[in-house]
């Protein structure tokens, strides 16, 4: 489970847990993850998707045998036009949900094909579906999520790997937004404002864990998750 500090990542873990799995959290902040890994009686893996040599230490840390991967460390950086936008950003937003994503699969691909049957989940986004202004640098790299999934699933097919992309709308969580806009809580308020009940992260972990607990034979290829008040991109209703 990467990305496990904090909204989707942390409450797919919880959710994984109640299932019945022993969680492997990784992501950067260690404090974090070390009470998260207590709570949960997992285990806290320091780990930068960004970085080769964290993402080694995160497969001795998992060992042989692993049976589902939950890809979900990612991220929105900036929200300027493209005439505007950061080239910087752009590429930070590709090298945490793409290839971050390729490092992680890469290193622990082995010790999924050795437990029998493994899974594969990457966290899209609605980002990965569609284009919105502002968005370009982020929606190329979630289109990048979901095309590195179909890929994978196409060049693993006949080895006992399932290989999942969820893709959520609009998710409201502590950190994405936020950090999306450099720390303006005023704009990441406006996002959700008037939007009675966008997604939690919850709601997410619980299509993760559904996913997860299928027959082994059954391979749900994609999954894509709005409010109920959020009918297209653009076409959210507010009150
Ligand atoms: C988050 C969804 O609408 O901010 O992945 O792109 S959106």
């Amino acid at each position: 489970m990467t990305g496990a500090s904090s909204g989707i990542g942390a409450a797919t873990a919880r959710a994984l847990a109640r299932e019945g799995y022993a969680v492997v959290c990784a992501a950067r902040r260690a404090d974090r993850i070390a009470a998260l890994a207590a709570e949960i009686d997992g285990t806290a893996v320091t780990c930068d998707v960004t970085s080769a040599e964290s993402v080694a230490g995160l497969a001795t840390a998992v060992g042989d045998s692993l049976h589902v991967l939950v890809n979900n460390a990612g991220g929105a950086f900036g929200f300027e036009p493209v005439e505007e936008a950061d080239p910087e950003q752009w590429r930070q937003m590709y090298d945490v949900n793409v290839l971050g994503l390729l490092r992680v699969t890469q290193a622990l691909l082995p010790a999924l094909r050795a437990s029998g049957d493994g899974l594969i989940v990457n966290l899209g986004s609605t980002a990965g579906r569609i284009a919105y202004e502002g968005g370009a640098g982020y929606t190329a790299a979630k289109h990048g999520t979901q095309v590195v999934t179909e890929t994978l699933r196409l060049e693993l097919v006949g080895e006992p790997i399932r290989i999942s992309e969820i893709a959520p709308g609009m998710v409201r969580t502590d950190e994405f937004s936020l950090i999306r806009f450099g720390g303006d809580q005023a704009k990441a308020d406006a996002v959700y404002a008037g939007v009675a009940e966008p997604l939690v992260a919850e709601d997410i972990a619980d299509a993760i864990a559904w996913i997860a607990t299928r027959p082994s034979h059954v391979n749900i290829d994609e999954m894509v998750l709005k409010p109920r008040a959020q009918a297209a991109q653009h076409k959210v209703h507010r009150e």
